[in-house]
């Protein structure tokens, strides 16, 4: 006698709910945000022509996003059934087609805006647990005899084994994210005393459409850390050791440093490893507590010249102590843009340093600070062969005219952004086609631990053409044409694009 299409069924819907459910698992325990289900739903808003859309929310109203979600649930389940049935004929094809799922998955998570990597993790280990489940399952609904013997029983044990452990994985999942859940929900509750909104200085634009915006939003904030998952931290939990060479360490609490001033700037952040021209810079708005002050409090020794930062992942960076007393707003951060620190940018408190690459200073979901020298330690990123200091180099970008832009000859407008922090920016000048230098004209609001935005009306006759761009330091320092890869302390030389006209 034939198993029955319902048992064939049934094993393709056990297969692809355990494969789901350690998916589920494997996301709440890496602290990713969302889970299988919920990122192909959005992939499937993302795929929506916007005039479904609009008539699809018009007709369910603000629930459109749970029944989405519960139409995608729905739409697998019926797929896991159909597997089931495909299994019958081949288990080879039904195992393919839980791979076509697995990339569907892959797709859905990887097309997110600034996807973590890690999100791989959790697709594969579901596509893996779909292969093995729905393989024994398989072999065991098609041992013969089957009805009424040893073998029907066996399979009705496993599979009641694997519903029962997809369940137990699903819960564990649900708990283990309720730790994300949990501090998320912290970080809403929060109201910052102190903390204002961010409104971009009058003259800080020069209006030129396509150059960055002067305030980077923290969703499109580049990121930059080496752990799998941001570590969740609610501020109850979170303190800050301060101790070394000092005569009165202090551990301080989230609530201690909501009780001390606030201070609050625009600094710009950028990453040694960003390239000439490169993305890996951003500014917001930050608001937190001098570091100068907290310093002072502690009473550091003589013979001090370094503060050895660690974060709670384990990540540690060597800051100069000279640049967190030397006057400029170095601060722990609390907020980025008016908001509590989003989760990925160092909830709950994060080290912000005017003038210094992020490898060696501004220290996400930062935890200890110890006082010291440099010949005493090796931080992170200095043990993997890059400098134990790190000072942001003169720089400047051409946002606009873009690289391989094809343009009207005539006058054109060309812009973008010049930065050295805690230094800034006394002048830009653009080169068009390598024949003299021409001056740029500078935002109005020129803070010099911001990028400042620049634009030049250039006079482009047809043809092809090289556009270049160098900025002098309020030092006097002429930016260098030497050109240098990131490694070991920055990348230098000039941005240039090159367009034609016609
Ligand atoms: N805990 C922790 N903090 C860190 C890092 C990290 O890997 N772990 N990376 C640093 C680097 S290299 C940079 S450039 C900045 C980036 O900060 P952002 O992700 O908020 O832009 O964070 C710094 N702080
Ligand atoms: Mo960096």
């Amino acid at each position: 006698m034939r198993t029955s299409r319902w048992a064939w069924a049934l094993t393709g819907l056990l297969a692809g709910l355990s494969g789901l459910a350690t998916s589920y698992l494997a996301s709440t325990w890496l602290n990713l945000r969302g889970n299988p289900v919920t990122q192909v739903a959005e992939l499937v808003i993302r795929l929506t022509p916007g005039k479904v859309a609009e008539s699809a929310i018009q007709a369910v109203g603000h629930k459109d996003k749970p029944l989405l979600v519960t139409g995608v649930l729905v739409a697998l389940l019926l797929i896991f059934a159909g597997i089931g049935q495909v299994t019958r004929r081949s288990t080879d094809r039904g195992v393919g087609l839980f791979i076509v799922l697995g990339v569907v998955g892959l797709i859905a998570q990887q097309s997110q805006y600034e996807a973590p990597v890690a999100g791989i993790l959790p697709v594969v280990a579901g596509v893996v647990v779909w292969a093995l489940v729905l393989s024994l399952l398989a072999g065991q609904l098609r041992v013969r005899p089957f009805v009424e013997s040893d073998n029907g029983r066996r399979y009705v044990l496993s599979a009641g084994a694997v519903g029962v452990g997809s369940l137990v994985l699903g819960l564990l999942g649900w708990k283990v994210g309720g730790r994300l859940r949990a501090v998320d929900q912290a970080r809403s509750a929060l109201k910052l005393t102190g903390v204002t909104s961010p409104t971009a200085p009058a003259g800080s634009s020069v209006g030129l459409a396509g150059i960055a915006p002067w305030q980077t939003s923290s969703r499109h904030f580049y990121r930059i850390d080496t752990t799998l998952s941001p570590p969740a931290i609610a501020p109850k939990d979170w303190s800050l050791r301060i101790h070394g060479m000092v005569d009165h360490p202090v551990t301080l609490t989230y609530d201690d440093l909501l009780a001390r001033e606030r201070t609050e700037a625009w600094v710009t952040l950028n990453c040694v490893s960003n390239t000439v021209g490169g993305p890996l810079i951003s500014n917001a708005w930050w608001s937190g507590v001098r570091l100068d002050d907290l310093l002072k409090e502690v009473g550091v020794h003589a013979g001090a010249d370094a503060v050895k930062q660690t974060s709670d992942d384990g990540w540690t960076c060597g800051t100069p102590l000279s640049a967190l007393t030397d006057g400029r707003d170095a601060m722990l951060a609390l907020a980025m843009n008016g908001e509590p620190l989003p989760i990925e940018h160092g909830f709950p408190v994060r080290t912000v340093v005017p003038g210094l690459y992020g490898y060696v200073s501004a220290c996400k979901w930062v935890r200890d600070i110890e006082v010291t020298t440099f010949d005493s330690f090796t931080a992170y990123w200095t043990s993997r062969g890059w400098s134990e200091k790190g000072p942001v180099k003169l720089a400047s970008r051409i946002d606009v005219v873009g690289d391989g832009g094809d343009i009207k000859a005539g006058s054109v407008k060309a812009g973008g952004l010049a930065w050295q922090q805690d230094v800034g920016i006394s002048a830009v000048q653009v080169q068009l086609d390598g024949t003299g230098w021409q001056p740029a004209t500078l935002a109005k609001k020129n803070l010099k631990d911001a990028w400042l935005q620049w634009e030049a009306t250039l006079d482009v006759s047809p043809g092809h053409h090289l556009l270049r761009v160098r900025a002098v330091s309020d030092d006097g320092e002429v930016q260098t044409s030497v050109q240098a890869a990131p490694a070991p302390n920055g990348a230098s030389g000039w941005h240039t694009v090159s367009f034609s006209a016609s």
